[in-house]
């Protein structure tokens, strides 16, 4: 069949593996990833005329490389290249869940979401809105209960779909002039090194740089441009960069989050 290439991420205790297991069912591999204790669970599932890969990668709460598993399912992302990323949510969690899809987005991959625990929101009385969500993202979004092995056709056929159309899904943030004007100039330099990997989008680079991200600066560390970047780090404000870009994605969250959900208890505390 024709082959597709999927990676699970998300937070911990999202469902993911037990998604994965629904996938795959015994067709597993499990080992670890080079170099790194980090466990690698891999496999495979046929649907329809498709040979689907599937990669279980570290639950993590951020891309920040503050630890091995952000590292390696971030390397992942940018160096596999899958076909689509799969970021399963907690419906229960949906807020705190976004901050993740923030970061995945600017990783300028194939984005599908999907929304997992649905019973417990719904026992709950929450409305997540999802055709909103997919506008709001720009992404799709299909809804499971991965423990009761639901929604998993409806995730495969979304999968086929969107491998088919190939169309860039998920909008990407904006952090306001100054840091932007930062990005551009470090982006502008990193792309005089012809010997660079290509692999690595240059907005990312420049926008964990302006991070402080170590991780990254290793990564470029010996590239011929790599003292003129450092200039441009050295020039600004780290610290203040920092919180003001993780600022803005929190801002965009808190402005699509209340379009697409309305939780029970915002309920009970209007009619108060
Ligand atoms: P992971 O850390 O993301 O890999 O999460 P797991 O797959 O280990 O799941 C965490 C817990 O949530 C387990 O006890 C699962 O049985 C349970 N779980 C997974 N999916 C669902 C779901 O859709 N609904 C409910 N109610 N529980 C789920
Ligand atoms: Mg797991
Ligand atoms: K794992």
């Amino acid at each position: 069949g024709r082959k597709i290439k999927i990676a699970l991420t998300g937070n911990p205790n999202v469902g993911k593996t037990t998604l994965f297991n629904a996938l795959t069912g015994s067709r597993q591999h499990v080992g670890n990833w080079p170099g790194v204790t980090v466990e690698k669970k891999s496999g495979r599932v046929s649907y329809k005329d498709y040979d689907i890969e599937v990669i279980d990668l570290p639950g993590t709460y951020s891309l920040t490389a503050y630890s091995m598993d952000e590292i390696v399912a971030r390397d992942f992302i940018i160096e596999e290249k899958p076909d689509i990323v799969i970021q399963v949510v907690d419906a229960s969690n949906l807020e705190r869940n976004l901050y993740l899809t923030t970061q995945l987005m600017e990783l300028g991959s194939e984005i599908l979401i999907v929304l997992n625990m649905c019973d417990i929101a719904e026992e709950r009385g929450d409305r997540i809105y999802i055709e909103k969500m997919e506008e709001l993202l720009a992404t799709p979004v299909i809804r499971t209960v991965a423990s009761q092995k639901k929604g998993i056709c409806d995730l495969l056929d979304r999968v086929i779909e969107q491998k088919e159309i190939q169309q860039h899904h998920g909008h990407e943030i904006g952090y306001g002039t100054e840091i932007e004007d930062k990005i551009l100039e470090i982006e502008k330099v990193l792309a005089e090194d012809e010997t660079r990997d290509t692999r690595y989008p240059l907005r990312w680079i420049s926008i964990r740089l302006l991070e402080g991200d170590s991780n990254v600066r290793e990564k470029i560390s010996k590239s011929p441009v790599y003292d003129r970047v450092m200039q441009i780090i050295d020039s600004i404000d780290q610290e203040e960069y920092e919180a003001e870009i993780a600022d803005k994605r929190y801002l965009a969250i808190n402005t699509v989050f209340p379009q697409m959900c309305t939780r029970a208890n915002d309920k009970l505390t209007k009619s108060d």
